[in-house]
């Protein structure tokens, strides 16, 4: 079972470089409410250890490269993101955890939804227990 999945992104290149660009319906599965990034990560440092009750997301490495690690309560999966023009989606009932940034790393965010604390739960035993109850 695969617990993230891979988003091929368009790229347009030319002697000038390269282009991406993300359009709402036609390559993200949900309506972008919210877009976020991560950047200035101190080298070693963990981010994450949550899981979303109602959020999907895509992630994108902008520059550098980092890991996702998924977990559904039964599975651990490790997603290697580092290529601007591949998005990895991430559904809702996850548990994430990010570590290994690179040095100048970004992280670009896509949400379903706009910010809601009440949308996390942080506690892995609940999430545990959360994924046994279905
Ligand atoms: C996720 C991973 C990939 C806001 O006020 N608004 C926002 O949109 C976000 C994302 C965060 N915040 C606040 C909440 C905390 O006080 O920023 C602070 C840091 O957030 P957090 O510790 O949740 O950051 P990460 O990097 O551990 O997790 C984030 C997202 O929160 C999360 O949804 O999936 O990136």
């Amino acid at each position: 079972m695969k617990l993230g999945k891979w988003i091929e992104l368009p790229k347009i290149s030319d002697p000038r470089g390269n282009l991406t660009f993300i359009e709402n319906s036609k390559h993200i599965p949900f309506d972008i409410k919210r877009v976020y990034y991560l950047y200035d990560v101190p080298a070693g440092v963990a981010r994450g250890g949550h899981a979303h009750i109602n959020l999907t997301q895509v992630a994108v490495a902008l520059s550098g490269s980092f890991d996702f690690l998924l977990d559904n309560g039964f599975e651990k999966e490790r997603y290697t993101l580092n290529s601007p023009y591949k998005g990895l989606l991430i559904q809702n009932s996850t548990w994430r955890e990010m570590e290994n940034f690179s040095s100048g790393s970004v992280c670009l965010v896509l949400a379903s939804n706009a910010y809601s604390e009440d949308d996390y739960i942080r506690n892995y035993e609940t999430f545990l227990q959360s994924c046994k109850k279905g």
